[in-house]
């Protein structure tokens, strides 16, 4: 059997992917293992409307039943954020042995580029990526994010990464990578819940059809992923340095707990958003939102860009 025969794609997405019309990937870590119930389902919700809203169709992306489910909505949308941590956290390594079993997944941002890939969709939107966690030099913890960027033709809309990694080396192993990371309207890598990281970006575009431009050049390269970096609004945006104190203190009480692997993104969030009497997770929202407008403006420029080539 073929990758693909795994796939179950909504009737809504099957057809504007062979229309040629946009569609925006939706991750479903973000919603299982990122935020609590039910602020997870609202997001959720209000994510596929906002994609919607800018005239492209939304497909979330989650293994379910012992499928690779593309356009997951209603019922199931609902039974993803109910079960939580209760959920596996799907990497590349997992899909295999999920499929196997039939439990429920949100995957992450490594997993769901690798489906949209496999299903055709193209232009992908998320909070942050994964990335190298501090003090990797001893624990070797790198995101699967990264190596998927490396090879999986999909381009991800995020607002950089959290600040609880090390965002210089995580900028270094998408060099080595290959990983174009360009600023959408911005010199600076954003850095989650702050507009800036003090890191520069790649190459800075201020336009969703100079990103569409970009990308359709990368996929005639047949080369892999692109990094949008996309900062939170202003309106929600932290100061670095008011949100560090947070951080460390959610690293430490991470070293405290022994907590390690796939664990550590989730509760580094959790506690967080503990520290910060849930501010944290406005501002997560607040730039989930904003990435998916943006991945629906450039979803539809790349669309009108691929309609208009000579056959
Ligand atoms: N961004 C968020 N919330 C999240 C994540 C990203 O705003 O929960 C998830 C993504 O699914 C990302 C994962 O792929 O965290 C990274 O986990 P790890 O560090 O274990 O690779
Ligand atoms: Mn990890």
């Amino acid at each position: 059997m073929s990758a693909k025969a795994y796939l179950s794609v909504s009737g809504d997405v099957k057809a504007a992917l062979a229309a040629g019309k946009p569609v925006v990937a939706l991750e479903s870590t973000i919603i299982t293992h990122g935020m609590p119930y039910p602020q997870n389902l609202s997001m959720a919700q209000e994510v596929e409307a906002l994609v919607r809203a800018h005239g492209a169709v939304p497909a979330t992306i989650a293994i379910m039943d012992g499928r690779l489910c593309v356009g997951v909505s209603g019922e199931d949308l609902q039974r993803l954020a109910e079960e939580g941590h209760k959920a596996a956290k799907a990497s590349r390594r997992d899909m295999a042995a999920l499929l196997a079993s039939g439990v429920m997944a949100g995957t992450t941002v490594a997993t769901t580029m690798q489906i949209a890939a496999l299903a055709g969709i193209r232009i992908f939107a998320t909070g942050g990526i994964g990335g190298v966690h501090r003090g990797a030099e001893d624990s070797f913890d790198i995101s699967a994010d990264l190596e998927e960027l490396g090879r999986t033709p999909v381009a991800v809309v995020c607002a950089g990464a959290k600040s609880i990694l090390d965002i210089a080396k995580t900028l270094e192993v998408l060099e080595t990578n290959g990983v174009p990371v360009l600023g959408f309207g911005t010199d600076d890598f954003p850095a989650f819940w702050a507009r800036t990281s003090g890191f520069k970006v790649d190459q800075r575009l201020d336009t969703a059809a100079d990103v569409a431009k970009l990308l359709a050049i990368q996929s005639d390269l047949n080369m892999g992923g692109v990094l949008i970096a996309n900062p939170i609004p202003e309106s929600d945006a932290w100061e670095a340095s008011a949100i560090e104190g947070f951080i460390a203190q959610a690293l430490a009480d991470a070293e405290a707990q022994g907590i390690k692997g796939k664990a550590t993104t989730p509760f580094l969030l959790q506690r967080i958003f503990e520290l910060t009497g849930g501010k944290s997770l406005e501002s997560n929202i607040a730039l989930v939102k904003n990435n998916a407008k943006v991945a629906a403006q450039i979803a539809v420029a790349l669309s009108s860009q691929l309609a208009s080539r000579p056959a």
